[in-house]
């Protein structure tokens, strides 16, 4: 079976290192050049949880020279939200009407680019709170344990038997659990209030994932989540509070010692995931009319911080 992963980011990499333990044929379409030769040269490297490193060799191309592949049976799309345009090309370039399509981003906006490809029947969304670090172009640590969703979106009530057998497949390689999710909608916000805690308190204040339980936050949380709640619940999606804020302390636990993936973007001079987790609560709160005041001062001091940070990096 060919599998693609489009993005050689940290969750891309690490996929990557997984399924290529496998008996799949996988490549790894990366943003540049340099990625890509840096992949052929040395392969994958993969820290797991207990500090065993696996290393792979796996099959590269840079995104920009895909014109002679020939289509992938799974394509495990791990670019982030604001990439999505970018790959969408490619995607149809790649694939046949039947190829499983999985999009992994954090966030919301992946919708709209599922339909985009509204002729195809299998698209799903993958949920993960797995916790992972890229620390070079070939080497991704993994740095927490989580759970994993897949389901179809938009919703169907059949999965295709490729993608079933391949997730029992891949189960055992992994140590997180992965599961097949009929309410993927309802994962997809329960997720969002999740990255929407975790990601801008972590940028703003510099600190690891788990530090977010020992200082006085409580305050904060709750209200941020409160407000993703009550927007999510205006527009259909069940959230009940407590539950969310249990799984936020869950999350932070898990992964205590992960850089939350906009902290790491931050300090790469790059830009961060905002506009799709707190910038999308934004967006509907005002479609729905319902006041999100915190989530607008985390965007805010996101934003301001993002600017600040690439200017710095582009000036050294
Ligand atoms: O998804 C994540 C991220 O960093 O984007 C969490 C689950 C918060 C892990 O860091």
């Amino acid at each position: 079976m060919r599998i693609a992963i489009v993005g050689a980011g940290s969750i891309g990499l690490l996929w990557a290192s997984r399924l290529s333990r496998l008996s799949y044929e996988v490549t790894v379409l990366t943003h540049t050049i340099e990625q890509h030769k840096r992949i052929v040269q040395a392969g994958i490297s993969c820290e797991e949880l207990d500090g065993q490193v696996n290393h792979t060799n796996v099959t590269s191309c840079p995104i920009e020279e895909t014109s002679e592949l020939s289509p992938f049976d799974i394509i495990f799309i791990t670019v982030k939200q604001y990439q999505l345009q970018n790959v969408m090309e490619l995607i149809q370039r790649c694939s046949l009407p039947f190829t499983q399509i999985l999009f992994w981003q954090n966030g919301l906006g992946q919708e709209k680019a599922i339909d985009e490809l509204q002729h195809r029947p299998d698209t799903y969304v993958a949920i993960t709170t797995e916790g992972a670090y890229r620390k070079s172009d070939t080497h991704v640590v993994h740095t927490g344990q989580g759970e994993t969703w897949i389901g179809t979106f938009p919703h169907q009530e059949q999965w295709k038997p490729l993608l079933q057998d391949f997730v029992k497949t891949i189960q055992p390689i992994v140590i997180s659990p992965i599961r097949t999710e009929n309410m993927i909608l309802k994962r997809m916000w329960e997720k969002l209030a999740v990255n929407a805690v975790i990601n801008p308190l972590t940028t703003i204040l510099e600190v690891p994932n788990g530090e977010l339980l020992s200082v006085e936050l409580e305050n904060i949380m709750e209200k941020l989540t409160v407000e993703t709640c009550q927007v999510a619940n205006r527009i259909g999606v069940e959230l009940d509070h407590s539950r969310t804020i249990k799984k936020i302390r869950e999350v932070c636990n898990l992964t205590s010692q992960n850089l939350s993936s906009m902290l790491q973007d931050v300090q790469g001079g790059k830009q961060t995931e905002i506009d799709s987790i707190n910038g999308a609560i934004i967006q509907y709160a005002k479609e729905h009319k319902v006041p999100v005041y915190w989530h607008e001062m985390l965007y805010t001091l996101v934003k301001a911080k993002e600017v600040h940070n690439k200017r710095n990096t582009n000036t050294l």
